[in-house]
Formats: structure tokens, sequence, C-alpha cells
């Protein structure tokens, strides 16, 4: 019985066929904003406008009900299923695709679209999903202007670190899906995981990406074609040990 633990990071490049952009892409996101307008604390103070409405628009389109979990997200799900053993996803994303695809082990490093945080209390709204205005009241304190996006923005602590950086030690897989692999700390994730555990690498991307060196074994194409074709692999190798 193969009861190995299996850590999966993923990048925005898990979503892209899903119709939600990346970030570092034609046509991504940070082409059309700069990081420093709308994703920093900084930001936030100087123009709340501008950030809310940057996370406000990108909430809506992933609640329009024209976005849905992909081949990648589905073949993930399976293997949580599947495992003997458990399987932990990371995800840098902050839509629901992996929740949406039956997957249950998910942590958000840089937290979620769909939740709202106090700037008063820390206290962390979910599901949120409305967009949050500077009219928008909070339920703690019932003041307007204190709900935040529940994001790590750059400059900020990503949450669940120490878990985190635990079961990268603890696994026999370490997985990366759809990442450029520019975004410390997420991006120390691969090193720390061949520093500090025995786990065998693998980086699953359209292209290699700035890690790709790193990587004992890569697969390079379209997430809904290499993840699920990984996965079988995997859990074909799990039935016969
Ligand atoms: C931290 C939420 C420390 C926002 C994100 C100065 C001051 C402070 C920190 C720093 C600094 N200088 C540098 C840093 C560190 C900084 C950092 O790494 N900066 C980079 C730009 C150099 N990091 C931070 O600030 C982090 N915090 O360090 O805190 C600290 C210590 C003590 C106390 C306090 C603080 C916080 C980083 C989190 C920032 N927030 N997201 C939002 O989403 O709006 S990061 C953002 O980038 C997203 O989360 C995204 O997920 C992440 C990484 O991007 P990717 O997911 O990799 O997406 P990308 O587009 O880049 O690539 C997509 C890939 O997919 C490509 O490779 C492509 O080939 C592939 N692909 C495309 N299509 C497909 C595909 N693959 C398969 N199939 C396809 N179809």
């Amino acid at each position: 019985m193969n009861s190995s633990s299996i850590v999966v990071l993923t990048g925005a490049g898990v979503s892209a066929e899903s119709g939600i952009e990346t970030f570092r892409g034609p046509k991504g996101l940070w082409e059309g904003h700069s990081i420093d307008e709308v994703a920093t604390p900084e930001a936030f103070l100087k123009n709340p406008k501008k950030v809310q409405t940057f996370y406000n628009e990108r909430r809506k389109k992933l609640l329009m009900g024209s976005v849905f979990p992909n081949k990648a997200h589905l073949a993930l799900a399976k293997l949580e299923a599947k495992w003997p053993g458990t399987v932990l996803i990371v995800t840098q994303n902050v839509d629901n695709l992996h929740e949406l695809a039956g997957s249950k082990n998910v942590l958000h490093i840089h937290g979620s679209l769909l939740e709202a945080r106090c700037t008063q209390t820390d206290k962390v709204y979910f599901p949120w999903k409305e967009a949050i205005l500077k009219t928008t009241k909070c339920a703690c304190c019932d003041l307007a202007g204190t709900l935040r996006p529940n994001i790590v923005w750059f400059g900020e602590m990503p949450f669940e670190l120490p878990r985190i950086f635990e079961a990268i030690e603890q696994s026999s897989w370490f997985i990366s899906i759809g990442t450029s692999g520019q975004v410390y700390p997420a991006a120390g994730f691969v090193e720390h995981a061949r520093l500090h555990s025995k786990a065998t690498t693998v980086e699953l991307n359209l292209e290699p990406s700035m890690l790709s060196h790193l990587f004992a074994d890569k697969h390079y194409g379209p997430a809904t074609e290499t993840v699920p074709d990984y996965i079988e692999g995997l859990l074909l190798e799990s039935t016969s040990m």
C-alpha cells in the first residue's frame, strides 16, 4: 500500500483553459494593470476604489456562470479521491475551480476572490460574492469602508506557509502545474523539496518555467493534456505497488 503523500502547487496556467487569464502571458492580467497600482497594500491605501474595482471585476467574471473547472482540475480531484496517501493542493490562484472540481484538501496561499476580510477585526467572510464598494458595511463593525479582498498582495505574508513547508518535507512527490515560477515564496517550494524532502519533483507547464532546471521530471503542453496523462500514470503505478 503506497501511503506516500503528494503536494501539488498550481498557478494561473491550470485555470487558463477555463478562460481565466494568466498574469504574465500574452494579454495577461499584469499587461493590463500595474502590480503597483492594484496588488499592493500601498495601492489600496492610495486608491482603494481602483483596487476594489480590479477585484470586483475578477470576482464577477468568476461568478458569471461561464467559468468551469477544466480536465486538469478534474484530474487533480480524481487523484485526491483515488491516491492511497494524502494529496494537498497548494494553489496560488484566487479562483475556486479546484473546489468546484471536487478537490477538498486545498490551501489558497494567496487568498481567494470569494473571501472578504474586515481590516478592523481581521474577520474573514466566506463566501463573499458581491462587489466590495466604499458603502459596503461589514457585519462585525457595522461600518462602511472596512472590507478588503482576502487576497495576499505583494509585500504581504502569504497564508499557511508553516503547514505548506511541513507538507513538502513529508512528501514523496512535488508537482508544480501552470506557474511561471516568478513569485516568491511559492517559487521557492521546489528548492525546499529538493533540499528537505525525498520528493520526486515534477513540472507540468505550457512551456519551461524560470525554474524548469530544478525539476527531475518535466512535461510541457496544455494542462488539460499533461495533467490527466501524468495522473493516470501515477494512479496506475500506485495500484501496482
Ligand atoms: C512576500 C494575489 C514577504 C494577487 C499574488 C519587495 C517587497 C516585498 C516582497 C518582495 C519584494 N520584491 C520581491 C518580493 C517578493 C514578492 C515577489 O515574489 N515578487 C516577484 C514579482 C519578484 N513576493 C511577495 O511579495 C509575497 N510576499 O514575499 O512576503 C514578507 C515577509 C515577511 C513579512 C511580510 C511579507 C506575496 C506574493 C503574492 C502576491 N499575490 N496574487 C492577485 O491574484 O491579484 S501573486 C500572483 O502571481 C498570483 O497569485 C499568481 O498565481 C502568482 C504567480 O503567477 P503564476 O500563477 O505563475 O502565473 P503566471 O501568469 O506568472 O504564469 C502562468 C504560467 O502558466 C506560465 O508559466 C505559462 O506558461 C503557464 N500556462 C499558461 N497557459 C497554460 C499554462 N500551463 C499549462 N496549461 C496552460 N493552458
